[in-house]
């Protein structure tokens, strides 16, 4: 029997300044971890997409990399992919963190709004970590700024108000065809979320500007049908030499612990035991190189 087509259905671009909580909220949305976050900004660097089945309406995420004044080749290349987003989707929710309002990133994001004519759903994410007043004349001051279709305060993190969002967003999505099948989350492969975790714990165990060095490829995914293991070879790339030892760390402490975690969690996505060899590689100065950026995926 063939399933019905939802009735609405639509592309949601899930924007905001770096580290307000985008990708979290996209894993809560989806019930799914396929998004890496961590504390530091910059931590998405790729349009990551998300299918939420909902009875009677498909909504199509895309989470987006923070955007800023971007310096850098990488970061303005990452700042790019964000932008573009704007013109593939039906809706937008812009996310601003309740906790710091005063971010010159948020006018940057309001000011390319202002570019285009799409509905546009402010959420005011991390409302566990202010006071209601505060909250409110926040909501005040937004509700200046932009004429909204609707201002959510939520916490992503603590999943608060986020079926209110999704009311929000379902009430402004157009009719539509089913875009994905019943059955998908996401046009990502396992091999680059598997890449994507690796690099979210080397975003979450180093610090300074160590995470932001690194790109992380996979040479190589395989599955053992017999075993019921999947093996995998990848690669942390870092910029300098001096960045090889700490990644590696004391007699291979970091790196244990990086793949240690990292293999728990592309367990818990694949289902099945992992095995997870990782190498580390010093590509001189990536970051600042075009041909490099690309070949990373970027
Ligand atoms: N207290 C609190 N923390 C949150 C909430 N939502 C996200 N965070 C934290 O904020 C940090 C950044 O979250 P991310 O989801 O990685 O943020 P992002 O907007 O995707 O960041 P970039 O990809 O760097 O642009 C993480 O440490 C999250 O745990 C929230 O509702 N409350
Ligand atoms: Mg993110």
């Amino acid at each position: 029997m063939e399933t019905p087509s939802p009735s609405k259905s639509g592309f949601v671009a899930i924007i905001g300044a770096p580290n307000v909580g985008k990708s979290t909220l996209l894993n809560q949305l989806l019930g799914q971890k396929i998004a890496i976050t961590s504390q530091k900004p910059q931590t998405t660097r790729h349009r990551i997409l998300g299918v939420a089945h909902l009875p009677g309406a498909q909504l199509v995420f895309l989470d987006t990399p923070g955007i800023h004044q971007a310096k850098g080749p990488l970061n303005r290349r990452i700042v790019e992919v964000a932008l573009k987003v704007l013109g593939d989707v039906d809706i937008v929710v812009f996310i601003t963190n309740a906790a710091s309002p005063e971010n010159s990133s948020d006018e940057i994001v309001l000011e390319s709004l202002k570019k285009g004519n799409l509905p546009v759903i402010l959420a005011i994410n991390k409302v566990d970590l202010v006071k209601k007043a505060e909250l409110l004349s926040l909501i005040g001051r937004w509700h200046e700024a932009y004429p909204f279709k609707a201002i959510v305060p939520i916490s992503a993190l603590q999943r608060i108000q986020i079926d209110e969002l999704v009311a929000e967003m379902v009430a402004v999505l157009p009719e539509g065809p089913q875009y994905y099948p019943e059955d998908s989350v996401t046009d990502m492969s396992e091999r680059f979320i598997a890449a994507e975790m690796i690099r979210e714990k080397v975003f979450r165990l180093t610090s300074q500007e160590i995470p932001y060095g690194v790109a992380v490829t996979v040479e190589s995914f395989k599955k053992r049908p017999e075993k019921s293991l999947i093996d995998i070879q990848a690669t942390i790339h870092v910029e300098r030499e001096a960045q090889k030892p700490i990644i590696i760390g004391k007699a291979g402490s970091m790196l244990r612990r990086i793949g240690k975690q990292a293999r728990m969690d592309i367990e818990r996505m694949v289902g099945c035991k992992v095995f997870l060899k990782l190498w580390v590689r010093v590509q001189k100065n990536w970051t600042h190189d075009t041909s490099a950026i690309k070949r990373f995926g970027y």
